[in-house]
C-alpha cells in the first residue's frame, strides 16, 4: 500500500522484432487556452482528510470510508455539486494537510492544470496539455480550469488511487 508493500507485477519477454509503418505526425495538435473571462465559479475540495471514526476501525480497503473528499465518502444517490453543462470553473484540490498521494480524476470534463501551490510548486511538462487526471502530492494544492462536457448528466470525480477509490473517495456532480 502507498508504494511500501511488496507486490507482483506481470513480466513481458520480447522474443522477436516486428515492423510498424507508424510515423510521428509533423505537427502536433495546438493547445487552445481556456477563456479566463468565462469562469463562472470556484470550488474548493479538501482531499487531505481522513475520517477519524473509521480510521482506526480497520484497514480492509473495502469501503471503510477512511479517505474522503470534503469529509464525505461516496453516496450513489447524493448529488454533491451542481454545474452548468459546457461551462468553465476553477476547481481546487487541496492536499495541504495530507500525507498521502491523490491522483484526482474528473469524469465528463477536460481541464488544464492552472497552478500548484506547496510541495513541488510547479507544473510538469506533461501537465501543459488537456488533462482528466492530476497528481496531488502531500502538501500540495492544485488549481484546475475545468470545462464540463456540453452533454448534461450525472458524473463522478474521485481519487484514482485504487485503494482510495475503493474506499469511497468519490463524489457526484450533476451537469445540466
Ligand atoms: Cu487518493
Amino acid at each position: 500500500m502507498q508504494g511500501r508493500d511488496k507486490f507482483r507485477i506481470i513480466k513481458f519477454s520480447v522474443e522477436r522484432r516486428e515492423r510498424d509503418a507508424f510515423h510521428l505526425p509533423e505537427v502536433l495538435s495546438r493547445s487552445v487556452p481556456h477563456p479566463f473571462d468565462s469562469i463562472v465559479q470556484t470550488r474548493r475540495f479538501d482531499i487531505a482528510g481522513t475520517d477519524e471514526m473509521t480510521e482506526h476501525a480497520g484497514h480492509d480497503m473495502g469501503g471503510s470510508g477512511m479517505h474522503t473528499i470534503d469529509h464525505k465518502t461516496f453516496d450513489l444517490e447524493r448529488i454533491d455539486e451542481h454545474v452548468r453543462a459546457g461551462s468553465t470553473e476553477i476547481w481546487e484540490f487541496d492536499n495541504s494537510g495530507g500525507d498521502e498521494i491523490h491522483p484526482m480524476h474528473i469524469h465528463g470534463a477536460a481541464f488544464r492544470v492552472f497552478d500548484r501551490i506547496g510541495g513541488r510548486s510547479l507544473l510538469t511538462a506533461t501537465e501543459r496539455g488537456v488533462k482528466d487526471t492530476v497528481l496531488v502530492m502531500p502538501g500540495e494544492k492544485v488549481r484546475l480550469l475545468v470545462t464540463f462536457s456540453a452533454h448534461p448528466g450525472k458524473f463522478v470525480f474521485h481519487c484514482h488511487n485504487l485503494e482510495h477509490e475503493e474506499d469511497d473517495m468519490m463524489l457526484n456532480y450533476k451537469s445540466s
